[in-house]
């Protein structure tokens, strides 16, 4: 376009001028029939707008001084404008080159993920991080932890929030209040996330409370010197799915995923969705389940046994809690009460347009088995499938109704559904 511009420009000066502009008559007759309705409308305005093209006829006729100056003026703008904006888009490509080139270096490559039109996808080491991960991964990797602090670490949409709550409780005392007076995110923040960012986090006073959704493999490798207390929590892949469907959906600012259930399923089937491979997150815990740093947890047993997990919680963080005070917990921590508590809901992702509130809640429905109400037959083969092939050697099973039982594929799901 610049370069056609620049064209006509040289033809200009070189050509008799007429002849571009008997071209340009042609092309603008419309502009020439405004304009003299422009003319005629405006008067008073329009010694104003001497240089305007509205009030000039650019006919071969027209052999007025100014003319070719104002042509001239106006293609040399056209052109300056095109060279300037091909040379913004060129920069543009070229850096974004240069970043994609440094990544494959680091061994980060940008995946394609159909459907999530804005939040940019990366596999590194074979897991699917969004952006701002990678943008930290560096920092991630160097942040030095220590033995005082608490992790509570899950792959997405599996309780986490939950459990920190049920945490930071037992940690100061059962003190509700405080824990009513901030944002779960500031007392308990998400590692790599960019708020409140790591440089904050490396203040905080010990013991930090923090959480993260990376694999063991991808934490900080302070992690494996120094062990802090992990408690690692699992959900069964099919509510996991289902909760992390809604939870994408519901931050279409940032994603702009508005993709069907099926597809996302497919998504999480083959890795692509953040966080991902679910199986990899979960075995890479229950690997090291009998580590002494590390609790094992699934959300199916928060919820069928609350009691019982907050007691085997506490145990492990070396506190002890009176009947009284593991009340207030659950009550505090039950999902109808975390569900309309500003400072857990999350209420602050749409007071920032993070999160679409069209969309549904971040605190959904806290249940065990939705996926039925989700899934056909043969999505539920193939989690069954998935589950069965990538644990064929591992003795780790799920509860898909609230109650461990090896496999479900004997029922239906309108069985299971009930
Ligand atoms: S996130 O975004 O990854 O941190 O989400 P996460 O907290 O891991 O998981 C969100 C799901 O946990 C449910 N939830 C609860 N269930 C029962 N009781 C309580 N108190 C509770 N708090 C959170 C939440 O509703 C999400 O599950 P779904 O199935 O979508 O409702």
């Amino acid at each position: 376009m610049a370069f056609r511009l620049y064209g006509h420009m040289r033809q200009w000066s070189l050509q008799n001028q007429c002849v571009l502009a008997r071209h340009f008559s042609k092309q603008n007759h419309l502009f020439n029939k405004l304009g003299k309705q422009f003319q005629t409308l405006h008067k008073p305005f329009r010694t104003k707008l001497d240089c305007s093209l509205y009030n000039r006829r650019w006919t071969t006729t027209n052999t007025s001084s100014q003319q070719p100056t104002v042509r001239t003026q106006a293609l040399l703008y056209a052109t300056y404008g095109s060279f300037a904006l091909g040379g913004f888009l060129l920069i543009a490509i070229l850096l974004r080159e240069l970043k994609k080139k440094r990544l494959q270096w680091r061994g980060i490559f940008e995946m394609k993920v159909p459907g999530m039109k804005r939040l940019g996808m990366y596999k590194y080491k074979d897991v699917t991080l969004p952006e701002f991960v990678v943008n930290e991964l560096e920092n991630i990797e160097k942040f030095e932890t220590t033995a005082d602090d608490i992790w509570v670490v899950s792959f997405p949409r599996s309780g986490t929030t939950w459990l920190q709550e049920i945490i930071y409780l037992i940690q100061t005392n059962v003190n509700t209040q405080r824990a009513q007076s901030k944002f779960l995110d500031t007392r308990f923040p998400y590692l790599e996330f960019m708020t409140p960012g790591i440089k904050e986090i490396e203040k905080m006073p010990s013991p930090r409370l923090l959480k993260s959704h990376l694999p063991y493999s991808l934490l900080p490798r302070s992690v494996q010197d120094n062990k802090p207390k992990i408690i690692y929590i699992a959900r069964n892949p099919k509510d996991v799915v289902v909760s992390y469907y809604y939870f994408v959906r519901l931050l279409y600012p940032v994603t702009r995923y508005d993709g069907e259930f099926k597809d996302f399923f497919n998504l999480f089937l083959h890795d692509k969705v953040m966080y991902a491979p679910w199986w990899r997150h979960v075995e890479e815990f229950w690997d090291r389940r009998h580590d002494d740093n590390i609790l094992f947890l699934t959300y199916e047993d928060l919820k069928k046994d609350t009691d019982g997990t907050i007691d085997k919680v506490a145990k492990f963080l070396g506190k002890t809690l009176t009947r009284e005070q593991k009340d207030i917990i659950i009550n505090h921590c039950s999902f109808e009460n975390m569900k309309k508590n500003p400072a857990t809901n999350h209420f602050w992702f749409e007071t920032y347009g993070v999160a679409d509130p069209k969309k549904g809640d971040f605190m959904r429905k806290g249940c065990v088995g939705d996926w039925a109400n989700h899934f056909t037959e043969e999505m539920n083969q193939q989690i069954n499938q998935m589950v069965g092939y990538k644990f064929r050697n591992s003795d780790i099973s799920f509860a898909y109704r609230g109650t461990h039982f090896e496999s479900d594929n004997s029922e239906t799901i309108e069985q299971i559904a009930k």
